[in-house]
């Protein structure tokens, strides 16, 4: 070997040896990050969340900068959670009427505060045109069926039930689907911070998929096509997103183990597993059943590692002016859920906190304890 060439030689192998001694360190994502916090945060406390927060509340709409939740506390969720219900469709509102634009600023304040946001999604029927709701699809259909299927025409018209199976891939609405989920892409991928880092969202699809009400529920597609849909979501956002999408499953009240583990996407495809878990009946039932569900899940999610909420929750209108001290805390002391989020307060309905209700003393003194979070108590915890 010429001499030079001998000295490339050497000067090539001292830098392989020291590139290896110091492999570049990996910078985590924002998602990853996020994994982190939230696995910090369930050890230290239960932070409260709220959809819709800073939109409207029982008494007031489309006020910048307020919030029930700082008009009774005097502090913000720490989780605040949005729909994207009508992105789907290129709206500029969603299905509650809040402006996207609006959605993305709020999100991003959020972020900015502190704060941890989740994003749930209500897509209307990709093949009707109709709402996430299919009850009434199903009505409509079977009023129909007779007829039809006297005159001939049943094969022409949609079952609501082949929904999910028309989206997946060689289905007739497949294409649009993909558009759809392409719309969800572009939103997530607008939630940037001043900086222009993503910030990173807990995104909850397909949820309340044991119950027969959304056309991926229960009794209206099949669990295998329940879990193409599931990866298809998945597989296609985190394309683009897998840095700042903490991917969350939650089935509602009233799990049957059996069922759970057939709609289960994958201890690899989810991070958060989650509970929405309301009170519509007696207090006596929701309170075993939720025990029964919590018990089932928290070891579940304790056993594959994974974060545990309540990623929707309360009792609409709630007369009952301790529910949240009595009822949901104990249950939450038992299994330490991340965080609860009480579903949206606006005029006719309300199952968040906020100051004039029922249940608001009982509320503040809860907020009081070390362990209820708001996003001034967790904003130094990264
Ligand atoms: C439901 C109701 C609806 C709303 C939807 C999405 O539980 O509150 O009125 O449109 O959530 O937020």
């Amino acid at each position: 070997m010429k001499p030079r060439l001998l000295l490339i030689a050497l000067l090539f192998a001292l830098c392989a040896s020291q590139a290896g001694a110091r492999a570049p360190k990996v910078e985590k994502t924002p998602a990853q990050k996020l994994i982190e916090r939230l696995t910090k945060l369930q050890k230290r406390g239960i932070m409260y969340g709220h959809q819709d927060d800073p939109f409207y509340g029982i008494t007031w709409e489309w006020e910048q900068g307020r919030s029930d939740t700082y008009d009774l506390v005097g502090d913000y969720p720490g989780v605040m959670g949005f729909d994207l219900g009508g992105i789907e469709m290129g709206d500029d509102k969603n299905l509650d009427s809040v402006p996207f634009n609006w959605i993305r600023e709020e999100i991003i304040k959020q972020y900015e505060r502190g704060g941890i946001v989740t994003l749930s999604w209500h897509p209307r029927n990709p093949m009707l045109g109709t709402t996430a709701w299919i009850e009434s699809d199903i009505k409509s259909f079977e009023a129909a069926k007779p007829y039809l299927e006297k005159t001939g025409q049943l094969g022409l018209v949609l079952d609501p039930k082949s929904t999910v199976k028309e989206i997946l891939p060689g289905g007739k609405g497949h294409n649009k689907f993909m558009t759809w989920l392409q719309r969800v892409e572009a939103f997530i991928l607008s939630l940037t911070d001043k900086g222009g880092k993503p910030v990173p969202v807990i995104f909850r699809p397909w949820h309340e998929y044991n119950g027969g009400w959304f056309w991926w529920g229960k009794g209206n597609c099949t669990d295998e096509d329940f879990l193409r849909l599931w990866n298809l979501t998945q597989d296609y956002l985190n394309k683009s997103l897998s840095a700042s999408i903490v991917w969350s499953c939650s089935p509602n009240l009233g799990v049957d183990p059996q069922e759970f583990y057939n709609r289960w996407p994958g201890d690899d495809r989810v991070d958060l597993l989650g509970l929405d878990a309301y009170q519509w009946g007696t207090e006596e039932d929701f309170v075993k059943q939720c025990n029964a569900d919590m018990d089932f899940l928290d070891a579940y999610a304790q056993e594959h590692g994974l974060l545990l909420a309540f990623t929707e929750c309360g009792y609409k209108n709630s007369p009952n002016a301790t529910w949240w001290s009595r009822v949901l805390l104990p249950i939450m002391e038992k299994h330490h859920p991340c965080y609860f989020l009480p579903w949206r307060n606006f005029k006719r309905e309300h199952f968040g906190a906020a100051p004039g209700i029922a249940t608001a003393a009982d509320f503040k003194q809860m907020a009081k304890k070390k362990q209820i979070l708001f996003v001034n108590d967790i904003k130094k915890i990264k």
